[in-house]
């Protein structure tokens, strides 16, 4: 029944092109350590998509899950708002998709909902990640929603507030681990393939199965159309790919003609991708000891780095690196003029826009979708510490004039 719908569901590695079958556990090609990823093309007409409930859910066919089976908070769906004022103020037509508006309040939900049900599917019992926040807040909510346990590595002392209090609250195994997320990640991984739990970290194709219906979204948004660029903040990479891989499969079904320049921004401490796109390789040369204040993007040896710089390079796009304090203004810049929220890592991607346009490398007048990746809540600290302190008053409407007319 699923076969008939969606076509044969398996993983293929992007390096070699092997198969693996959809039910084997498996995270790199047994042939060549490569990545790997699924393959899913229905067929199926637009039309199906009509009417149904606004959540990523909405394009089941493409997900590569048995849809009786799924764990949802309906993620997805989120806001694509227009952004007139800010779009003036750059010379370009401007969209903003606002991923913080999902459950736990980042992308990564779109993911673990495919994931945690692919978990299902697979009978494991135990599910774990290694995060720099977001991931482990999104993987802690869907495995309670499963009955999942889960373990949570997240390096310390590096995790923004709101997203350690989300892994912690939903009842997950948070341990901290002297090291950065690339160490977590790598101790995780063993971990896995000890057989000790089910990987879902970004390197398990699964995870950006559900991702890619950003894609699907966008595309869907605009009526059936291409934006001219899409610009994201890069880390894992993982995200980049996704979307990429949702809007070539929503060309190769017929739903939409043309295609958008995938545009990766790094923070500047942490941009191996940007790097190895600057030096037209294939590869990274991963970066020692990343740094920024965009915790969440401070990655030095990103595991769908192949991934991200193929998208980079099909869809004829571009990687760029921002400043820390670049970040920090286009957060304050998105907040103030739109009144959009994010935390700091989603502002790279308006702060990579800014750079871009100011270096000519985006043409005015084109059409841009950012995608804001997580919410501004996720780490309250920054957002505290860009302002003033709030003053102090009486409950007393003289004193109150006093301090609103600044006499
Ligand atoms: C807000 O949570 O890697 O390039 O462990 O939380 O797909 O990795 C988070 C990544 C962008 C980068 N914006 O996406 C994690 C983690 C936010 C993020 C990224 C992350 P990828």
């Amino acid at each position: 029944m699923l076969k008939d719908i969606k076509g044969d569901i398996m993983m293929r590695c992007i390096s070699c092109g092997a198969e693996y079958p959809d039910d084997e556990i498996i995270y790199t090609c047994n042939q060549c350590g490569s990545i790997l990823e699924v393959v899913c093309q229905p067929d199926v007409s637009k039309d199906v998509f009509r009417c149904r409930k606004s959540t990523m859910w909405k394009y089941k066919e493409f997900m590569p899950v048995d849809p009786s089976r799924i764990v949802s908070l309906d993620e997805g769906g989120t806001p694509f708002c227009k952004c007139d004022k800010l779009g003036k103020e750059l010379g370009v037509e401007l969209y903003v998709k606002v991923e913080g508006s999902n459950p736990t309040g980042s992308f990564k939900d779109r993911g673990m909902s495919v994931g945690i049900t692919k978990a299902i599917e697979l009978g494991v019992d135990t599910v774990g990640c290694a995060s720099t926040g977001n991931t482990s807040a999104s993987l802690a909510a869907y495995a309670a929603r499963a009955g999942l346990k889960c373990v949570v590595l997240l390096p310390a002392g590096k995790v923004a507030l709101g997203k350690l209090a989300q892994a912690m609250f939903h009842g997950a195994q948070v341990l901290s681990v002297r090291g950065n997320f690339d160490q977590a990640l790598e101790a995780i991984t063993q971990l896995a393939l000890q057989g000790q739990l089910y990987l879902l970290n970004s390197i398990n194709p699964y995870r950006l199965e559900g991702q890619k219906s950003i894609g699907f979204e966008i595309v869907d948004d605009l009526g059936w159309k291409s934006p001219d660029r899409i610009i994201l903040p890069v880390g894992n990479a993982g995200n980049i790919s996704a979307i990429w891989k949702g809007i070539t499969e929503f060309q190769k079904a017929g739903f939409i003609d043309d295609l958008p320049r995938m545009t990766g921004i790094q923070a500047e401490g942490a941009a191996p991708i940007a790097r190895a796109v600057r030096e037209k390789h294939d590869d990274i040369v991963p970066v020692e000891n990343p740094e920024t204040v965009a915790t969440a993007i401070r990655i030095g040896a990103p595991v769908s780095a192949k991934k991200a710089i193929r998208a980079i390079y099909e869809s004829d796009g571009l990687a760029e690196t921002v400043t820390d304090e670049e970040i920090l203004s286009a957060q304050k810049l998105l907040a103030q003029t739109e009144g959009i929220g994010v935390e700091p890592a989603s502002a790279a991607s308006i702060a990579g826009l800014k750079k871009l346009v100011d270096s000519g490398k985006i043409d005015k007048g084109e059409q841009i979708v950012c995608v804001v990746t997580g919410h501004v809540l996720k780490d309250p600290n920054i957002a505290i510490n860009a302002c003033e302190e709030p003053v102090e008053v009486d409950a007393d409407i003289d004193a109150l004039l006093r301090v609103i007319k600044g006499n």
